[in-house]
């Protein structure tokens, strides 16, 4: 593994050098959790992808594990083996992948050789899927005869389903169903839902639709941002009451596990924010969220929380019950570091903003504040992040649910990485790449007016390999 590089994350998932992007293939199996992941052994840049590989057995630690699936010189997957899931097929762990050839999108399906699933049989019988469906008529670009990839596969009633992400002619992104009863032969149903441009996007990749019980949730990727539609879905249609963003920042592609003990746990790409140059000259791309336990909340929202199992990471502490700060004042936390966990409730009393200010040199040169206003609205500033042109420079921003409450935020800071989790409800994650060795300060700081921050924690957090 790549290690020497401080923008390089300890404790979220990243590959062992090179390119890594979407989640693929999450399953708990004999004990372990597995991981696999789009990934290119070659270089840190997106080209043949294979399907990289960590295993886990408390969903915090990792290990690497060969590539567990590589491209087929003669195969349908010649040029990629793409997204897609794992299933229990009675017994034999099975992926549903999507292959790339020449110019189409080929779905192709693959069972276990070995109980750790480090060695897979892809079926003579690739693609499974040939023909595309013409109702809606799947959209042709100039690189591909039709926007058809990903899989979501789950059972029902002894009948297998799945998604496949689709886009449109004349219209916008698909989550196309299909059914089958040995997840070989598939019969085209149609869409669960289908977006118009303008909102949602003309390409909607790696959908994912999960069960709540009474309300069930469907997620796409729309080449920008994850958008997620909650409402019931039943009969191969969805009906969608709410929707927003599943993270406001840079999040991708996720995909989402089931535990034993019934909790749905998600993992998303966090794609770099500094140029390709930057990243060859890193020798590695792209990071995995940390696992994001999803519920429903009682007002039907979505929640989202960091899983639990986190706190095991958690090493020295420093503990404030209360932080007071007037108009205009900054208070330096005594905490030096690039991989930790902070915790605290954020009351704005008659203050304009707080700010809470990561990654930070002692000359402020380098800095990342998250602002947090009184119009509830958090942002992750990056215009001083870092020195470097290559990084990105921008603002990103979320509105923040209920406006009248204190805020509670948990803040995730990882070598390159600002995951925020705000109310337990909205995300923001944003890619940071600050260069001076001395960017490890954080303060605290109002405007405007008066605001306490409470119940104040920092935990460093260890390593995951
Ligand atoms: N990434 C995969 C595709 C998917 C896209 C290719 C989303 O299967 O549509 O690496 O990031």
């Amino acid at each position: 593994r790549l290690d020497d590089d401080p923008c390089r994350p300890s404790y979220h998932v990243t590959p062992p050098a090179n390119w890594l992007n979407d989640p693929n293939g999450l399953i708990h199996w004999n004990g372990r959790y597995h991981l696999f992941y789009q990934y290119n052994p070659v270089g840190p840049f997106h080209n043949t992808i294979h399907w990289g590989h960590a295993v886990s057995d408390d969903l915090v630690h990792w290990e690497d594990r060969p590539v567990a699936l590589t491209p087929s010189p003669e195969g349908p997957d010649r040029d990629g083996c793409w997204s897609g899931c794992a299933v229990d097929d009675g017994g034999v762990p099975t992926v549903l992948y999507t292959g790339g050839r020449d110019k189409r999108q080929l779905p192709c399906i693959a069972t276990a050789a070995d109980d750790d699933l480090t060695a897979w049989d892809k079926d003579p019988d690739n693609p499974i899927i040939e023909e595309l469906p013409t109702e809606p008529e799947v959209l042709r670009t100039e690189d591909w005869e039709g926007e058809f990839r990903d899989h979501c596969v789950w059972r029902e009633d002894g009948t297998w389903y799945q998604l496949i992400g689709a886009g449109m002619e004349g219209g916008g992104g698909a989550a196309l169903l299909y059914e089958s009863t040995d997840l070989r032969d598939w019969e085209y149903r149609g869409p669960i839902l289908a977006g118009d441009r303008d909102t949602a996007g003309t390409v909607w990749e790696c959908p994912e639709l999960l069960d709540f019980g009474d309300r069930q949730l469907l997620h796409i990727s729309n080449y920008e941002d994850v958008v997620y539609f909650l409402g019931s879905y039943a009969d191969g249609e969805f009906e969608v009451d709410r929707r927003d963003k599943l993270d406001h920042g840079d999040f991708y592609a996720p995909q989402s596990m089931w535990t034993d003990d019934g909790r749905i746990l998600t993992w998303g790409w966090l794609p770099e924010a500094r140029d390709v140059s930057g990243q060859w000259d890193a020798g590695w791309s792209g990071a995995m969220s940390l696992p994001r336990e999803l519920s429903l909340a009682d007002d039907g929202g979505l929640c989202q929380r960091p899983a639990p199992e986190l706190t095991e990471l958690r090493g020295e502490n420093t503990s404030y019950d209360v932080v007071r700060l007037g108009a205009g004042d900054t208070e330096q936390l005594p905490v030096e570091s690039r991989s930790f966990e902070l915790r605290a409730t954020v009351r704005l009393e008659d203050a304009e903003a707080v700010e809470l200010s990561v990654l930070e040199t002692p000359d402020g040169e380098e800095r990342t504040p998250i602002r947090y206003t009184y119009e509830s609205e958090l942002a992750v500033d990056r215009s001083a992040s870092s020195t470097d042109p290559q990084a990105t420079g921008d603002t990103q921003s979320m509105r923040v649910r209920p406006y009248d409450a204190p805020l509670s935020l948990r803040v995730f800071v990882d070598g390159s990485v600002v995951e925020v989790f705000a109310n337990e409800r909205h995300c923001l994650t944003s890619r940071v790449y600050p260069t001076r060795e001395d960017a490890t300060g954080m303060s605290l700081s109002a405007e405007g007016g008066r605001a306490t921050i409470a119940s104040l924690d920092i935990w460093e957090l260890d390593g995951v390999w």
